[in-house]
């Protein structure tokens, strides 16, 4: 007999093993052995018994599925940091609380943007396609010149945690770092980083060697890198991108990257994920990952205890400690 106390938790995708069976102990936890994604339909019949939804950034938790929650559903745990899958202003209509994992997958992402910038600037696919087709004809003096990283401009789009965990690992590669944020951020962070703070972000983008968007996607942040502003950069100008493909113009991006308007671009994630603009996969000098920038097998887990802690707190009667706050999207 399930103990009738525990709440009905319902994950959405597969999680690490250690992870699901630490909720199986706690929760009458509903799991997804095989992984394949839930559908809308699928969302709907979850959250019409579900206790505690823990859905991933491939659920689309919108006004659809808020208003066929039952009235058990009292909180959305959400597995990840971003939370724009997440209809928030219809959550908080329904009363329902909504967290997130954030923190823990701050220096992972990190890594993998400071990964991109090397890959791109460095051409270090392209040059690894080259030996994998068997059409290398050895080394050249001239042949697979990159750019030097160490003394450019490394313009940060988002100076939050990941954003300065990229900027201490820029500097050690010798990058100057520069930055736009909504607010300015702590002096103490400013001479730590020794980062230069643009108010206007048309005025950095111009001026910059290597972009790396490390903000999150909000209706503020849709396209903010628009065709106007993409125009602004330099041609020989690299962009990164592991935060979210909505906040660049993918299809402007493309086309300013076809007519070498942009130097190259290291994307790990894209506007319509997971379909790719197939014009992309032709560019040499863009790399391409598949939205993998926290996927390590640590950072999973404490993630996955982040949601159970978040739970757990929830459900004994107390705020959880991942609140997501709708003001500070
Ligand atoms: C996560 C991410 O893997 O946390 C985020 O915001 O983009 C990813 O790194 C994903 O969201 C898990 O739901």
């Amino acid at each position: 007999m399930p103990d009738k106390k525990k709440p009905l938790v319902v994950v959405t995708r597969k999680l690490p093993d250690p992870i699901e069976t630490r909720m199986m102990e706690l929760f009458d936890t509903r799991l997804n052995a095989d992984d394949t994604p839930m559908s809308h339909d699928e969302l709907v019949e979850a959250v019409a018994t579900a206790d505690v939804l823990v859905p991933t950034v491939t659920d689309r938790i919108d006004r659809g599925v808020i208003d066929a929650a039952g009235p058990r559903l009292k909180l959305i745990a959400s597995f990840g940091t971003g939370v724009d899958h997440i209809d928030h202003k219809a959550a908080r209509e329904r009363g329902i609380t909504v967290t997130n994992t954030p923190g823990v997958l701050t220096e992972d992402t990190a890594d993998m943007t400071m990964a991109l910038i090397l890959a791109v600037a460095r051409r270090l696919t392209e040059g690894e396609r080259l030996v994998r087709s068997g059409e290398w004809k050895g080394w050249g003096p001239t042949t697979m010149l990159g750019a030097r990283l160490s003394g450019k401009r490394l313009g940060i789009l988002g100076m939050g945690r990941i954003g300065s965990a990229l900027a201490r690992r820029a500097r050690a590669f010798g990058m100057s770092i520069h930055y736009h944020n909504r607010r300015r951020v702590h002096p103490d962070l400013e001479n730590e980083l020794e980062a230069t703070y643009w108010e206007s972000l048309d005025q950095m983008l111009a001026r910059m060697d290597v972009v790396s968007i490390n903000c999150p996607h909000t209706p503020a942040t849709f396209h903010l890198l628009s065709e106007r502003r993409l125009k602004l950069m330099r041609p020989s100008c690299f962009i990164v991108n592991t935060a979210r493909g909505e906040v660049i113009d993918e299809g402007a991006l493309t086309r300013l990257l076809i007519q070498g308007n942009i130097g190259g671009a290291g994307l790990d994630v894209f506007e319509h994920e997971p379909a790719v603009n197939p014009k992309l996969l032709k560019l040499d000098n863009v790399v391409l990952l598949p939205h993998m920038g926290s996927a390590t097998m640590e950072g999973r887990i404490d993630m996955g205890e982040k949601v159970i802690i978040n739970i757990k707190t929830f459900v004994d009667g107390h705020a959880p400690p991942d609140r997501v706050i709708e003001t500070l999207l």
